[in-house]
């Protein structure tokens, strides 16, 4: 168990009287139609029963009991059972799994409008087997939320991944397009099954060679594999290519031979690609070039690419990751630069933004662009990459990170507007919507370098197709699937991997800190941090710790930025008594004495807070070893490993913080807590030259 066949092990089903149901309602599969799609979901569903049912399944036209009928609704058997009227109910890419009678047969009916929507439905209905579902009497109907459900991948060319942790880039440019790593296959299946379907392959650093023939030839090679899956390419193009790859002397977005290099260059990538999905654009973020070089805006920039892209049927995907190096508040300036924007993009340009205003913080309150950009389609960007959470060797689980941001109110049109209705486009009837996930996918035989972060990957891609699902119904789905359905093991590591991101939360940045982390790196604490090229590089910036007290005065008597947020947000944050303690520091410099809701003062509270957090992972690690005799050896022993790992680095964050906020508060840590072992300087003394998944910037 090496971990490389991720939630799609289809082993045989231990527990007989359910294999005895199996057997009982699944016995052969037919498909009356080919094309790729179609082929792609008869190959899985033939190699997923037959493992988990450990018997062959036949593909035949007859149909017996027991026999799953898919395709979609022009299928002639299906069409008599379910209506087309009702199939197009589950639009481009949902699907229909149905137990009906047919001429006194009883059949298993999996369809869709589309081949991409059965090949989910077969993925679907193995996971029902995966996860011990009772498969008798079937009446499911599922419908993506979100359009576009896509990874990010930061890879560069030379295969080093930008924040990647899970060992080089999957894609061997070198090798391409002549070989292809039986690696890209599984790849592509394991994003069908949760449903996602678009990949950018590149960093969003991008280097503009990728856009040459020599690269195109290699890019199509890969959208050659992975659309019998219904996954489309992206590329992330660089904003200066016309430059370095156009000979050009200027990338000015309404310079007309910029214009023509843009939509040549654009003919060319359909020639190579027919399908393919667009691009993703970081510019003026960070050291990228960008519209703003010539004075244009983001909009000028953004619908250029877009006018190329058009014809074709292709999106541009306009990050909005953006922050200058001036003296306001970092967390204001995404939304300065690009609210004043809202309705100026084209129909084809989706403005993607982070879940926070910082930066992929542990904890960060919605950003503030979700709800006031109404006439522009807002993508959802998350990490899956644990640039802050504890890098491959934490285990953090992010769905409740995700879910705590979807589910936030933003009141944009009064209550009930949640962030997720401005992401799947409902709240203002948008036509594009997405979300996507920079991922943590790297060349490791178990593909996430943590076995844990695999559930990071299948939670995005769960979530996108439907963000009502809850934390607890994904993790439970996945480890199911990925390790055993043995309730002693669920009962054990489920709630392990529900607390896992508020315990990192406490032992890192608990009550609203943020970016106290390591410069450049980014690996470990460095609160005391202020030698940064840019003063919002620093830890020292955000939390502003002094003798009074510590937090970021965001309020109307500091940075004001709460006034980004609808006025009952706003006032909500805005409020020490009605700001949630888990916010608090966020938005407000508070007092070392002020009292909190447990009866601690803050400076106790915070004690308290790291102290748990590094007394929680000691708690994991019991919860894991308790289950030693039900895990498979081998992972057994690694994420054992990466659990001592993470408690080591947790008391290193705790002893770290809390003896570094001390000279400020110039309070005793509780009587009730162990003291740090070494002293402040010792830590301030560790260096990492050789971190993992340094990038191009900071
Ligand atoms: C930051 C990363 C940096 C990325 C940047 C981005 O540290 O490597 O390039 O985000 O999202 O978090 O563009």
């Amino acid at each position: 168990e090496d971990g490389y066949r991720l939630w799609l092990r289809y082993d045989s089903i231990t527990d007989a009287a359910l294999l005895k149901h199996y057997r009982q309602n699944i016995t052969a599969i037919h498909f009356d139609a080919t094309s790729q799609v179609l082929n792609a979901a008869a190959a899985e569903l033939l190699q997923g029963l037959q493992g988990l049912m450990g018997q062959e399944i036949v593909q035949t036209n007859a149909i017996q009991d027991g026999s799953v009928v898919a395709g979609t609704a022009q299928n002639k058997i299906i069409s008599s059972i379910i209506s087309t009227e009702e199939t197009d109910k589950t639009g481009k890419e949902g699907f229909i799994i149905k137990t009906a009678m047919y001429k006194g047969r009883k059949i298993i009916v999996v369809t869709a409008t589309r081949d991409v929507g059965v090949l989910y439905g077969c993925f679907a209905l193995l996971r029902l087997l995966q996860t011990n579902q009772q498969i008798n009497t079937l009446n499911i109907t599922s419908v993506p939320k979100v359009k576009l459900r896509m990874l990010n991948h930061w890879d560069n060319l030379n295969r080093t991944v930008e924040r990647g942790y899970a060992g080089m880039s999957i894609w061997n440019w070198h090798k391409l397009p002549g070989y292809i790593d039986q690696r890209y296959i599984d790849y592509a299946r394991a994003n069908a099954s949760v449903g996602i379907n678009g990949v950018v392959l590149n960093n969003v650093n991008a280097n503009a060679v990728i856009l040459s023939p020599a690269y195109l030839e290699k890019v199509a090679a890969l959208a050659a594999v992975f659309r019998p899956y219904g996954i489309k390419v992206y590329l992330s193009a660089r904003f200066s290519a016309p430059i370095e790859i156009g000979n050009l002397e200027t990338a000015d977005p309404l310079n007309a031979g910029v214009q023509a290099f843009w939509q040549q260059k654009a003919d060319e990538l359909y020639s190579y690609i027919p399908d393919f999905g667009g691009f993703l654009v970081k510019a003026n973020s960070e050291g990228q070039p960008g519209p703003q070089n010539y004075n244009r805006s983001h909009a000028d920039g953004a619908n250029m690419l877009a006018a190329a892209l058009k014809p074709h049927g292709g999106i541009v995907i306009w990050r909005a990751f953006v922050y200058n190096n001036n003296d306001d508040d970092r967390f204001k300036q995404a939304y300065n630069e690009f609210q004043p924007l809202d309705g100026k993009f084209s129909d084809n340009v989706l403005v993607q933004v982070k879940n926070g205003p910082v930066d992929f913080q542990p904890r960060e309150p919605f950003h503030p662009l979700f709800g006031a950009m109404p006439a522009t389609p807002l993508m959802m960007e998350f990490q899956l990459t644990q640039e802050y959470l504890g890098f491959s060797t934490h285990l953090v689980f992010l769905a409740p990170l995700f879910k705590e941001c979807l589910d936030a109110d933003t009141y944009a049109k009064g209550k009930g507007s949640q962030v997720a209705k401005i992401v799947d486009g409902s709240l203002e009837q948008h036509v594009l919507s997405g979300m996507a996930g920079v991922s943590n996918i790297g060349s490791d035989i178990n593909w996430t370098g943590h076995p844990f972060a695999q559930a990071n990957w299948y939670a995005l891609g769960r979530l996108a197709w439907d963000y009502t699902l809850s934390a607890s119904e994904i993790a439970d789905e996945w480890l199911r699937q990925t390790f055993t359905n043995d309730n002693m093991f669920l009962k054990a590591v489920k709630p392990m991997m529900l607390d896992s991101r508020e315990i990192c939360v406490n032992y890192m940045t608990p009550l609203g800190l943020h970016h106290l982390m390591g410069y450049s790196h980014h690996y470990g604490p460095a609160p005391w941090y202020n030698k940064a090229e840019r003063a919002d590089w620093n830890p020292v910036y955000f939390h502003k710790a002094d003798k009074n007290g510590v937090g970021f005065d965001r309020t109307p008597k500091g940075s004001n930025a709460i006034a980004q947020y609808n006025t009952v947000i706003a006032g909500k944050f805005g409020n020490l008594k009605s700001c949630d303690e888990q916010f608090m520091l966020w938005f407000h410099h508070v007092p070392w004495t002020h009292m909190m809701q447990s009866g601690n003062n803050l400076w106790e509270a915070l004690c308290y807070r790291y102290y748990s957090g590094a007394d929680s992972v000691a708690w994991m690690q019991r919860q894991w070893e308790s289950v030693k005799n039900i895990v498979d050896e081998e992972r057994f022993k690694q994420v054992k490993m990466l659990l001592g790992i993470q408690k080591e680095e947790a008391i290193w964050w705790r002893n770290a913080c809390v003896l570094y906020f001390q000279t400020f508060s110039g309070m005793q840590i509780p009587a009730a807590l162990e003291r740090p072992g070494k002293i402040l300087d010792y830590y301030k003394s560790l260096s990492f030259p050789y971190a993992p998944g340094i990038g191009g910037n900071q």
